[in-house]
């Protein structure tokens, strides 16, 4: 029957919103079908008394959905320009297939990767993140892709990999805004070994169950949900292990606004403008900024007796 209804609606109507909403429904009914009969749903840990609601996970949220038009056309990729209209527009020539990734660094498994051989057989998992940029604008976001911290147990770092360091994908002939400077290219960020290995840090390679367009970050990029949207380095290229704080690209374009670990923190205003509130985009009226983005019971304790005003 639900199949049916689905192939009722013409496909020229079915937005990803509808189709991820049809998916998520589709698991709903699949789970409480099973749960009644008493069958055991492969995947699912105790399908009888587990329900799969719209907020799933430990992690997701669910608040509403930024629509997808909105993220897809209102983004930050300065390689592509500085507008936030310019990435969707100017992105479309960047090619991402075939797409390698380089390991390197403390590390058992060194290698240029395939995409496909990297990340084979890692679980698709969905996540609603609330995202939070610097600048003061916010999205909630339906991530597809999987957690880092399974690529990084596959790739095995040494016990002396104290850092992960990511740069990203920098092809002059396809990026024009690079032309207008800015950063340090290529795109680096960095976090420490435990943030890497926080169950909240995710490599995302869709959104509403959608491959991730090139303005978003294909085909895989970096979501870190407690810390500032510049963290989530987009298109990456190289994942090293590195026993030391690694230098980032907004750290060195500007020291004093971005430090490296960017915890979303309402309480440290940027420089130049206030942190603790922010406007999601498509609404009118601001809300609170909440501490690690509102991640906190997920986070804190990897800052336990740091001072993230220092540090931040
Ligand atoms: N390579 C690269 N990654 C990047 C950026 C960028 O300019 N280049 N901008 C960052 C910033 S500031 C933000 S807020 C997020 C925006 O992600 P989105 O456009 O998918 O919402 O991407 C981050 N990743
Ligand atoms: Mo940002």
């Amino acid at each position: 029957m639900l199949i049916r209804q689905a192939s009722d609606i013409p496909s020229s109507e079915i937005t990803p919103e509808k189709l991820y909403s049809t998916r998520r429904e589709f698991m709903k009914t699949l789970a409480s079908l099973t749960a009644a009969a008493g069958i055991a749903l492969p995947g699912c840990a105790n399908s009888a008394t587990s329900e799969i609601v719209e907020a799933a996970g430990p992690y997701d949220t669910n608040e509403k959905k930024t629509p997808y038009e909105d993220i897809t056309t209102y983004n930050n990729y300065y390689e592509f320009g500085m507008d936030k209209a310019d990435p969707a527009r100017n992105s479309k020539r960047f090619v991402t297939k075939p797409w390698t990734v380089k390991v390197e660094g403390l590390v058992k498994k060194p290698a240029t990767y395939n995409l496909e051989d990297l990340t084979k057989g890692l679980a698709n998992e969905d996540r609603i993140y609330r995202m939070r940029c610097v600048e003061g604008w916010s999205m909630v976001i339906p991530w597809m892709g999987f957690p880092l911290a399974n690529l990084i147990k596959r790739l095995e770092p040494l016990p002396s990999a104290k850092f992960v360091e990511f740069k990203t994908a920098l092809v002059p002939e396809q990026m024009p805004g690079l032309k207008s400077g800015g950063l340090d290219w290529p795109y680096t960020e960095g976090l420490r070994m435990d943030e890497a290995m926080n169950p909240l840090a995710f490599i995302a390679v869709g959104i509403y169950g959608k491959p991730l367009l090139n303005q978003n970050g294909a085909p895989m990029r970096l979501v870190v949900p407690w810390k500032y949207g510049f963290k989530g380095a987009k298109s990456l290229t190289l994942i090293r292990f590195v026993d030391k704080e690694p230098k980032t690209a907004w750290s060195i374009a500007a020291p004093s606004e971005y430090g490296f670990y960017s915890n979303v923190n309402p309480e440290v205003h940027h420089p130049r403008w206030r942190q603790d509130r922010e406007t999601r985009v498509g609404e009118f009226f601001a809300r609170k900024t909440l501490m690690f983005n509102g991640y906190a019971q997920h986070v804190a304790q990897m800052y336990a007796g740091m001072d993230l005003r220092k540090l931040y």
